[in-house]
């Protein structure tokens, strides 16, 4: 890389130059509250402390409900390879996208949720001015290099006055973050480990995605990024 990121030298900015690519992406502080739009708030590093125990109890959760590539009601396999924990998990097939209590693959009910899950996400949304959000569900995202997530929204929740709350770890990735219409251009912007992102208010129903993931090797995870989104879906 030509330059250092300035995150790593909080106190004594670099010159300013003509940014690269990566300075344009990475919006600078790594910690405090930032208002993306009306209900969605980006904490970032909200989560960094709890990254390796998140990923220590995500083990658990995998044992009994492994990652699996799923289909979309079109029959592509998803790049994005996915997995639950909580009450209801999120499903897609060839029947279309729901909720349910059990795993399609074993026909078991998805594993409980960690407390350590629950707890890290009800934090987040009350900092983000959403006092008792209690997820039932946590869909739980794998992305290896490559792998990426087309713009869409997320309906299949009951209330959409419940918000969702994200929580990054591993390799970084591009979320982009678009409008109520598919067509209106997303913006770009950059993830990282340990950040959290709630999304609530008009923003519960903005178009979204995860631009290709880079190739890179992250010290907690390796080679992918892990995002849990919590939910109340039923
Ligand atoms: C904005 N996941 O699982 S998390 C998804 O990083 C999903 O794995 C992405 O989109 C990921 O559905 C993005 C951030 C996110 C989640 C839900 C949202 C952003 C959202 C719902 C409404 C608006
Ligand atoms: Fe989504």
């Amino acid at each position: 890389m030509a330059t250092k990121s300035s995150r790593l030298s909080e106190s004594r900015p670099e010159p300013r130059s003509i940014p690269l690519h990566a300075d344009l992406l990475s919006d600078l502080p790594r910690s405090g509250t930032e208002k993306l739009a009306v209900g969605a708030v980006l904490l970032r590093g909200f989560a960094a402390a709890d990254a390796a125990t998140l990923l220590v109890e995500l083990e658990s959760v995998l044992a009994e409900a492994p990652f699996r590539h799923m289909t979309t009601p079109g029959g592509y396999r998803m790049s994005v390879a996915m997995t639950n924990c909580g009450a209801a998990g999120w499903i897609t097939d060839r029947s279309g996208y729901r909720y349910g209590p059990r795993d399609p693959a074993t026909g078991k009910p998805w594993p409980p949720m960690p407390a350590s899950f629950s707890q890290v996400a009800a934090r987040a949304a009350a900092q983000a001015g959403y006092p008792g959000f209690i997820p039932d569900a946590c869909l739980i995202n794998r992305y290896e290099p490559g792998a990426r997530l087309t713009l869409h929204q997320d309906r299949n929740e009951r209330d959409f006055a419940q918000p969702i709350v994200s929580v990054s770890l591993g390799l970084p990735a591009t979320f982009l973050f678009g409008g109520l219409r598919r067509t209106d251009r997303p913006r770009r912007l950059r993830l990282e480990s340990g950040d959290i992102v709630v999304w609530g208010g008009p923003s519960r129903l903005a178009f979204h995605g995860i631009d290709p993931l880079a190739e890179g090797d992250h010290p907690l995870t390796g080679r992918c990024r892990i995002n849990l989104t919590f939910r109340h879906a039923l």
